[in-house]
């Protein structure tokens, strides 16, 4: 059961597809507790509820015990201190064992803190910094139906085409269509599977968007020719900043037409970005998310069917108001070098580490909304689904026969139907493949079915063991790159000693490809999970409640991938007796029945584990090194 009420004067997210009705106060469900401004909603918890949702945010599956600020942020330490990250995905769920199930949706686009259980344990508080809003409670019999309904508000996700299941090559700094040659050579000396290689900020002429780097690629067309050849995907980074450069046909477009977000004058507000000094196009208004969608179809027209758009929470590197403060504070250290107190020390670099995504910066300049000036910091979260619609909707228009790869760093609920995401600058640490097992259902439940995570991880140097449990992982999520930062050990799979094991993951994804493909489609367009916790899924088996190292994948089985560093085996939980396939190929697996119950499995460094649940089936396809060139037949089935 459904209920929408409605506060103040909420902006229009288009968050949901379906319009409910106002229901009045008084019909509010008698957990939550308003407070007389509306600003703030309480919850007592029960001491054993589950509070599930908020999509990508750090700590675990369950979100107790931490405080969350929905509030999107480029943010490259995804710590276990962090109240923000890139997207803000509003919905939680909490799951009593008393029976209570309730849904909550908060939609609205300015920050949100929700202190689940961290102030007090027993109490989650949501506060707003308006009372302008829809909010949305979803009560049920069960965890699952509740998503369902609640997806249905939200309407069906986007999912990426088939052709995006294949592995993906990315890192920070590929430079030319010579990277890519080398790329692919390499996966074929070695006979290992790729379908996508990324394009980073590189490729573009001085950081202008939409532009390229005419010494690395002189003809484009040609390079995407030679790509399509190979039956390779080539997937550019896009930003949404425009650089103020005069003579750049974007950047005077835009501007003549008065496309850009205002200051408090009204002139262009001006930050800095990749481009050095940057404009940033207004997504809220339609004109202009046609216009920059629009801007997409040379690239398209020269081949390409798939983009990254990276940087859309906004991030901004710095403001010219703010550093003028910035230099000022310098000339005054200058003068203070020989008597410096500590103090002024800490003020001063915290001066200068708050240059990036400063909040007052935010608060500084305009959108407008039906012709109104709205300040961005109410509508910051909305930014990302402006990009990411204006993307899709240019998509449709400029290539409407043809299925396109859109994902996106910041993303907002609404945002789901236009791309996926994947989950930003993450590290080399084995913690971060924990991060991922509780950011993937939670991001399924808030609509985000196309979804990956940096394999690998981004930041720091990776070591071969962690590549390969990190693959073991990723192998089951739609999106499936590796992906690093500039300046960090080169991770493409080619660089490692054991390239047998490499090989055997991929042909492992690729041979999962059927049945992921369709676990993921049928999540996107029918309210499911494609990764549910087990909780939800054995509701009455207690013993799951607290699990959260292993997910149900699609309808037919489990996972259980090992996390730690050096470990070559692990204890599983099984609610119910299952068929374990210990893969160390395609080829060559052990077959095991296991009954319900706690079990350790050796699972070594080379080995992947696939639970099969009773009363299913698990499917597997011949591989090839192409998604493109896999026959939809020779299929292996499993049933338990
Ligand atoms: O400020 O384009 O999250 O994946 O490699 C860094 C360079 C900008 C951030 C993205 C990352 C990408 C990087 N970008």
């Amino acid at each position: 059961m459904i209920k929408r009420f409605s506060f103040g004067n909420p902006i229009e997210t288009e968050a949901t597809v379906v319009k409910l009705p106002v229901s009045s106060e008084n019909e509010l469900t008698k957990y939550i507790k308003l407070s007389a401004d509306k600003k703030c909603m309480t919850i007592s918890l029960e001491p054993d509820d589950i509070v599930y949702g908020l999509g990508e945010s750090v700590h675990g599956m369950n979100k107790r015990g931490f405080t969350y600020i929905s509030n999107n942020t480029d943010d490259m330490h995804h710590d276990e201190d962090r109240y923000s990250l890139y997207g803000s995905h509003t919905f939680v769920l909490i799951d009593s064992l008393s029976g209570r199930k309730l849904g909550i949706f908060v939609d609205y686009p300015a920050s949100i803190t929700w202190d689940i259980g961290f102030t007090d344990k027993d109490l989650m508080t949501v506060s707003l910094e308006d009372a302008d809003y829809n909010l949305y409670t979803v009560e049920g019999e069960d965890d699952l139906s509740i998503i369902k309904e609640f997806r249905e508000l939200i309407g069906p996700s986007y999912m990426g085409p088939k052709w995006s299941f294949g592995y993906v090559q990315s890192r920070w700094g590929y430079k030319s269509g010579d990277d890519f040659r080398e790329i692919i050579a390499n996966h074929k000396k070695y006979d290992l599977p790729i379908d996508s290689i990324c394009m980073d900020i590189d490729y573009m002429d001085d950081y202008k968007v939409f532009t390229l780097n005419k010494e690395n690629f002189p003809d484009l067309k040609a390079l995407m020719d030679e790509m399509k050849a190979e039956n390779i995907h080539i997937l550019p980074n896009v930003d949404p900043g425009i650089k103020c450069e005069d003579g750049f046909s974007i950047y005077e477009e835009g501007k003549k037409k008065g496309y850009f977000c205002k200051d408090e004058n009204g002139e262009d507000f001006v930050a800095a970005v990749w481009g050095g000094l940057t404009v940033m196009p207004d997504f809220l208004r339609p004109e202009v998310r046609e216009w920059y969608g629009d801007l997409y179809k040379e690239f398209i027209e020269a081949g390409i069917d798939g983009f990254w758009n990276d940087m859309n929470e906004p991030a901004l590197f710095y403001s010219r108001k703010h550093l003028k403060e910035v230099a000022h504070d310098l000339k005054t250290l200058e003068e203070r070098v020989d008597d410096l107190t500590l103090n002024e020390l800490w003020d001063f670099t915290a001066t200068i580490s708050g240059l990036s995504n400063n909040p007052e910066d935010y608060k500084s300049f305009y959108h407008t909304v039906d012709g109104k000036k709205v300040r961005h910091d109410k509508v910051h979260n909305l930014y990302s689904v402006g990009m990411t619609r204006a993307s899709a909707e240019g998509f449709r228009r400029n290539n409407p026969d043809n299925e396109m790869l859109l994902f996106s760093r910041a993303s907002y609920i609404g945002g789901h139907r236009y791309g996926g995401i994947w989950t930003g600058d993450n590290c080399s640490y084995y913690s971060h493949m924990d991060l991922l097992m509780h950011q993937l259902p939670n991001l399924n439940m808030c609509g985000f079915i196309y979804v990956g995570a940096d394999t690998g991880g981004f930041s720091f140097h990776t070591s071969e063991p962690l590549m390969t449990r990190f693959l073991q992982l990723s192998m089951f999520t739609p999106l499936f790159r590796n992906h690093c930062a500039l300046g960090k050990r080169d991770q493409e799979l080619y660089r490692f000693k054991d390239i047998d094991t490499m090989r055997n993951i991929l042909n492992l994804r690729y041979s999962f490809i059927p049945y992921l493909y369709e676990s993921a489609c049928d999540s996107a367009e029918n309210g499911k999970l494609m990764f549910t916790p087990l909780a939800m899924a054995y509701p009455d088996d207690v013993r799951t409640r607290s699990i959260e190292d292993q997910l149900l994948v699609g309808d037919s089985i489990m996972i259980a991938p090992v996390t730690a560093p050096n470990a070559v085996g692990r204890y599983v939980y099984l609610p119910e007796a299952m068929r374990m396939l210990r893969f160390r190929s395609v080829d060559d697996f052990d077959d095991i029945e296991l009954e319900a119950g706690n079990h350790y499995v050796d699972v070594a460094l080379n080995e992947v584990l696939v639970f099969v649940r009773g009363g299913h089936q698990f499917y597997m396809a011949k591989p090839a090194n192409r998604t493109a060139l896999m026959e939809d037949a020779d299929f292996k089935y499993f049933e338990r």
